[in-house]
């Protein structure tokens, strides 16, 4: 745990001033390569460079004193001679400051701002808007596991609340006898008069209940129960409904978390949910792959089903007739010919009631034709919104119950109409931009020609302290591990200087995170063990794409030893994906290159990229084939789009004893990863964000860093060698992958989750 040997309660200023008077020299010469980088910031895979140049006794010292747990947890320093800045994170969420003369080994504490305005005077000044993050409605909690379980925190909170003051019944009695849909009354009717005549009636009804059959219909006791004061929502039979009338009254004898969860879980509240996406190809065909499109789209589809099923089923279980709706709302794209994105309205396949609703971008005088970049969508979304929100009106007659905001943009368009529409509003970040880029907040301007990230930090600012729930895929997005800092955690303070400083942007602590996994569909990413399902008629098509001799635009290089194992990968062509290190790696590793082929699905040479990134990739991409003389171990294939097919494509690789491969820099989830391994196909991925959780190593698939590809390839070598001596050892990680996606991975769990 970070921050191990360093209690919350003393100052992060004791050990190292322990350490000045028993190691000055050392620390010193530690300082001091620190310092030689010169004016700057260096990251915390930096610093430990430095530490491990320092002589070896010097090293043994420092590691053994209290300065060793100070630098453990270090996470950045700034340089700016003869001062070297500090940020110490004690734990997920918690960061400590102090800056450190070097010469003279004089040392001060820092708070937040005045680290902020240290490091801004590499760049230039700033203006300080303070969000005061979060209002602390349901009280924090302040251990680190509690983070990103939000809603437990909510339920133990209330329940206590319930339990001391009688008084916190009202509002919910009030919402019961409230709640409506178009117009017809649900839960309860204006005859239950207070909490105590509430438990007088509630009794009532379970003493006529009980008379009746069990499976008895609603509609047949509909009028008496009424009489008790309860109208419809509590079940679809005599036995559903006198259930969940018990619950309540256990709830009313003795609140618990339990109890609470359960029965307001069970209360039929969503109906019309809207999910707001904008960017990038949003189809159900022929998109995945293209630039800005990837795992999201398959994450709102395959969500959308799973939500519109568990919807169906809880509104029949509370004997409602009722139809569900979801809109899918992203922008309408009239050049992206050969996709439905020109369409206004598509039905969601697999699904009754959900449709994807496309809206265009509109710029002073007319439609915004052509796609753009994800980074350029910034000056559209006001207008977007308003779009949007008359739309959603039209076609629902009603305001949705529910918003669901996807990525920074989808974010902030989903506040603005949660906003105007006094809607409960949901975010979930797929992927924050800021820990991608590397100082993207302290060199911004470097980077704001190319990708703005002074609106979309700002835009995100604001929609996650606007959002009421932040839904994250797992623990990492917000708060990391032991040695990264996660995804959200980065924006608790940053920042850009000359336009503005963020002192308390997000608190990692609040209950409105909350973990909730997605899965991988199992229509489509089933085990490659599954004989009876699996798609043969394929094969033929797979083994084109990977084997034949052919060179063209889809497929370029070959593979002349086709009975080797295969090493796959699949991802967009984007730098962060780190396709071209994985070639690398490959390429210079010659024991690797013996036992096993690469193959490579990413980019498109089909057509030519208006994406800056991808076509970098691309000319890294040739010019490392060229280098390491790949042609004949090595194939490339241009993206793929048929999901149905790349599942068999998962499994033909399975049926090859091969692995695949996610070597990103940074991966904020990983559903590729999540489907190899539903496929039982052993997985090495990146130990930087989700995989690190999905995966347990060793066990279920093996973590690889990014940064020291040599040590990532040489795992592959050893996994290989093994499997040549011990077979089992590839079902055994096969095995261990598939058992841990069906126990974690899997959308009837998240609906259930997300809808409680
Ligand atoms: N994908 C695909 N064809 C490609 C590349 C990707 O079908 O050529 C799919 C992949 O199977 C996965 C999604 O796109 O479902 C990528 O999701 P992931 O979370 O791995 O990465 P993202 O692109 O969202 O960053
Ligand atoms: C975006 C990403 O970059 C991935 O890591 C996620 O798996 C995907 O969205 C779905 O959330």
């Amino acid at each position: 745990m970070a921050g191990r040997g360093l209690p919350r309660s003393q100052s992060i200023c004791e050990p190292f001033v322990m350490t000045r008077s028993t190691h000055p020299d050392d620390l010193r010469a530690f300082l001091l390569r620190v310092e030689a980088k010169g004016k700057g910031v260096l990251q915390r895979r930096q610093i430990h460079a430095e530490f491990e140049a320092i002589p070896e006794e010097s090293r043994e010292k420092l590691r053994d004193v209290a300065f060793g747990e100070v630098l453990k947890s270090t996470q950045e320093a700034i340089v700016s001679p003869p001062w070297v800045a500090l940020a110490v994170r004690l734990k997920p969420g918690v960061v400590e400051y102090i800056r450190v003369n070097v010469r003279a080994l004089a040392l001060e504490q820092l708070e937040v701002a005045e680290y902020l305005y240290f490091k801004e005077e590499l760049a230039d000044g700033s203006l300080t808007p303070d969000f005061g993050p979060f209002p602390d409605d349901f009280g924090r909690p302040t251990l680190s596991r509690s983070i990103g379980n939000g809603v437990e925190h909510i339920y133990r909170s209330l329940s206590d609340k319930l339990f001391r003051d009688k008084e916190s019944w009202y509002p919910l009695l009030e919402f019961l006898q409230g709640h409506s849909y178009k117009g017809k009354k649900m839960m309860m009717n204006a005859r239950i008069q207070n909490v105590f005549s509430l438990r007088q009636d509630l009794k009532k009804a379970v003493e006529y209940l009980v008379q009746l059959a069990p499976e008895t219909p609603h509609s047949e006791f509909e009028y008496k129960l009424q009489e008790f004061g309860l109208e419809r929502g509590w079940g679809d039979t005599a036995v559903q409904v006198f259930d969940m009338i018990d619950d309540l009254l256990n709830l009313l004898e003795a609140p618990n978390p339990g109890s609470l969860e359960r029965f307001l879980g069970r209360i039929p509240m969503v109906f019309d949910v809207v999910v707001v996406s904008p960017h990038g190809y949003f189809a159900q065909d022929n998109v995945l792959g293209s630039p800005d499109t990837g795992g999201q789209v398959v994450y709102i589809l395959d969500q959308v089903r799973a939500l519109e099923t568990e919807m169906l089923r809880r509104i029949t279980q509370q004997g409602l007739d009722i139809t569900p709706r979801i809109l899918i709302i992203t922008r309408l794209l009239p050049d992206a010919v050969g996709t439905t994105c020109g369409q206004s309205r598509e039905k969601v396949l697999g699904t009754k009631h959900s449709y994807i609703i496309r809206i265009p971008f509109m710029d002073e005088k007319r439609i915004v034709r052509e796609w753009i970049s994800r980074f350029k969508v910034w000056p559209y979304l006001e207008r977007f919104a308003k779009d949007v929100e008359k739309e959603v009106i039209a076609t629902l007659q009603r305001k949705p119950d529910l918003i669901i905001g996807n990525n920074s943009d989808g974010n902030i368009v989903a506040s603005l109409l949660a906003r105007t529409l006094g809607v409960t509003q949901f975010a979930i970040a797929h992927d924050l931009e800021k820990t991608k880029y590397p100082e993207s907040d302290l060199y911004w301007k470097k980077f704001e020609e190319k990708y703005h990230f002074s609106c979309q930090f700002a835009a995100d600012l604001v929609s996650m302290n606007h959002a009421d729930v932040i839904i994250a895929s797992t623990f990492q997005e917000i708060a990391g591990s032991e040695d990264t800092v996660g995804h959200y955690e980065s924006h608790m303070n940053f920042t850009l200087p000359g336009l503005y400083r963020v002192i308390h942007g997000i608190n990692v602590f609040d209950p409105r995170f909350n973990v909730v996994s997605p899965g991988a569909d199992k229509g489509i990413y089933f085990p490659y063990t599954d004989q009876e399902r699996r798609l043969k008629s394929f094969h033929h098509e797979i083994e084109e794409l990977l084997f034949s001799n052919v060179e063209n635009k889809e497929h370029l290089y070959v593979l002349i030893d086709k009975n080797k194992p295969i090493i796959f990968t699949m991802a967009r062509l984007d730098r962060v994906k780190n396709l071209t290190g994985l070639v690398e790696w490959y390429g210079k590793n010659a024991r690797l290159r013996e036992l096993a082929n690469l193959v490579v699905v990413g980019g498109d040479r089909r057509r030519d990229s208006k994406d800056l990134e991808e076509q970098a990739e691309m000319k890294k991409m040739y010019e490392l084939i060229g280098k390491y003389k790949l042609n004949g171990k090595f194939r490339w294939i241009s993206f793929q789009m048929d999901r149905v097919r790349n599942g068999e494509l998962y499994r033909y690789i399975c049926d090859m004893k091969g692995v695949f491969v996610q070597p990103a820099i940074y991966e904020a989830f990983g559903l590729t990863v999540v489907e190899a391994m539903a496929c039982g196909l052993p997985t090495f991925a990146t130990c930087n964000g989700g995989p690190a959780e999905i995966i347990v190593h060793g066990k279920s698939g093996f973590l690889i860093n990014p940064y020291h590809g040599d040590q990532a390839a040489e795992l592959l070598v050893e996994f290989f060698e093994k499997c040549q001596t011990d077979q089992s050892h590839w079902e055994n990680i096969s095995k261990g992958a598939m058992q841990r996606i069906e126990e974690k991975y899997t959308w009837q769990r998240y609906s259930e989750r997300l809808l409680n």
